[in-house]
């Protein structure tokens, strides 16, 4: 972090994060992860649709040494996702050592978008984490009660202080908030206005305009701004206005008072006006699934608990049948923030109310910020892949309460399948050990993290095409 103090930190393929991963809807995908790590991890394929075998959540564990091979085909929109760890009680700090990377969508909807596309030049991933370092430059991996690992220090792709020199006069971010704790209010360092052409699951129909968004932990956003001929500005992550309805005085500070500046960008030295940015862009959100009739389920997100339960590997906690739209209401019952995060599918934003917070709603989601007291109401649906055997997730993504047990698990199955007896027998191979309940028991008081060497594992995407991030 300092000049001339080097940072251990985990990567794929490389030193901290990994290569963005592009496919086609369409193609068939098959990812090679070894794992070179001293711990076991997994690899979660954020966002995606696939089967749950495939998914990389707490019951996929890679041992070191050992490689892990899922395969599926894409069957969604293009979209921004993500990639990254999922142990069961160790999600945090794994990402917090620099494990993430992008996964972009491609179909013939984006290639018809004129928005910018040029991966690197005018189509630009942004990664937004926080860090904080020791005096010798070693990651300070303390979580602190309630909060977790919250940073005081903000990396873009893994640097401190980077700056982009954009060579067009439309630039279009993809950002991706990689914290494990923090959240983002994001504008520009003059205020002015953007487009949000994207959320966590897909294009937006019609790009909306804006002078700030809030990102929470796991959410992404695209969105396209335009630039002056020589100009300057910075992407900041500034204070929230009304504290996210969280008070301070009975509540954990979750430092939504801080202000960062994240990325420096000039604009080029000439170009013309850019035109006026397109509509339509995804005629799949013009109308709201319909749920008449639907199956409602309840989520109470509460202390490390939702519907008062923690985290157990071998309890199902929902048994969906695939293919029919369900309605899912998920409150925040406590004076924290939490989200809500979803495997396996994306789901729609029916409303959202009890709060006076405005995050993200539009699109297709997974994941969703909560306020202190508000509820969403959303339709999910599970399409296509059935297995009584293996479990999908459901969470809050801030990872140090995922890491405390405030997820659960369900099986997408045929109509009158049960889920079977095996989920979470052996702990599916791997021995989750005495450090990870020695983690997830306390709720006040957890444990440290040992500080641990940094081999990189590889991973690799084959029948896909792959660029370097
Ligand atoms: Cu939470």
């Amino acid at each position: 972090m300092r000049a001339g103090v080097s940072t251990p930190t985990w990567g794929y393929n490389g030193a901290i994060l990994g290569p963005t991963v592009r496919a086609r809807r369409g193609d068939t995908v098959r990812m090679e992860v070894t794992n070179s790590l001293p711990d076991m991890t997994t690899t979660h394929w954020h966002g995606m649709h696939l089967p749950a075998r495939a998914d990389g959540g707490p019951h996929q564990p890679i041992e070191p040494g050992t490689t892990w091979t899922p395969e599926w085909q894409i069957d969604q929109q293009a979209a921004t996702l993500w990639y990254h760890p999922h142990p069961h009680g160790f999600t945090g700090p794994q990402i917090y050592r620099g494990l993430a990377g992008l996964f972009i969508l491609d179909d013939d909807g984006s290639d018809a978008a004129q928005l910018p596309e040029q991966y690197g030049v005018d189509d630009i991933p942004l990664i937004i984490q926080d860090r904080r370092f020791n005096p010798d430059g070693t990651l300070d991996e303390t979580d602190r009660p309630d909060i977790g690992l919250l940073g005081d220090t903000t990396i873009v792709n893994g640097i401190t202080d980077p700056q982009f020199a954009a060579t067009t006069r439309r630039v279009r971010f993809r950002i991706l908030n990689g914290a494990t704790m923090r959240m983002f209010n994001l504008r520009f360092s003059d205020g002015r206005g953007f487009h949000l052409v994207g959320s966590d699951g897909g294009l937006l129909n019609e790009p909306t305009p804006v002078h700030n968004v809030y990102l929470s932990p796991g959410e992404r956003v695209e969105i396209v701004v335009d630039l002056a001929v020589a100009d300057t500005v910075t992407l900041q992550a500034v204070k929230f206005p009304d504290n996210l309805e969280v008070d301070n005085s009975d509540a954990p500070d979750f430092g939504l008072d801080d202000q960062f500046d994240l990325l420096v960008i000039t604009g080029p030295g000439q170009g013309s006006d850019p035109a006026a940015l397109p509509n339509g862009l995804n005629p799949t959100l013009l109308a709201l699934p319909d749920t008449t009739g639907a199956r409602t389920r309840t989520f109470d997100m509460e202390w490390f608990q939702i519907n008062g339960k923690r985290m157990d590997m071998t309890r199902i906690d929902e048994v969906v049948d695939h293919d029919n739209w369900e309605v899912w209401i998920v409150a925040n019952k406590d004076n924290w923030l939490h989200n809500f995060h979803v495997h396996d599918t994306q789901f729609r934003v029916l409303s959202l109310t009890d709060t006076s917070t405005t995050p993200l709603t539009d699109g297709w989601k997974d994941t969703i910020l909560l306020a202190p007291g508000a509820v969403a109401t959303l339709a999910v649906r599970f399409t296509g892949y059935t297995d009584p055997r293996w479990p999908y997730m459901f969470h809050c993504h801030m990872t140090y309460h995922e890491d405390q047990g405030m997820m659960g698990q369900f099986v997408v199955v045929k109509p009158g399948q049960q889920p079977d007896p095996q989920i979470g027998s052996g702990l599916d191979r791997h021995q989750y050990t005495t450090e990870t309940l020695a983690r997830t028991a306390p709720v006040t008081t957890p444990a440290l993290h040992p500080h641990r060497p940094c081999p990189v594992p590889t991973i690799t995407a084959a029948g896909t095409e792959r660029l370097g991030a």
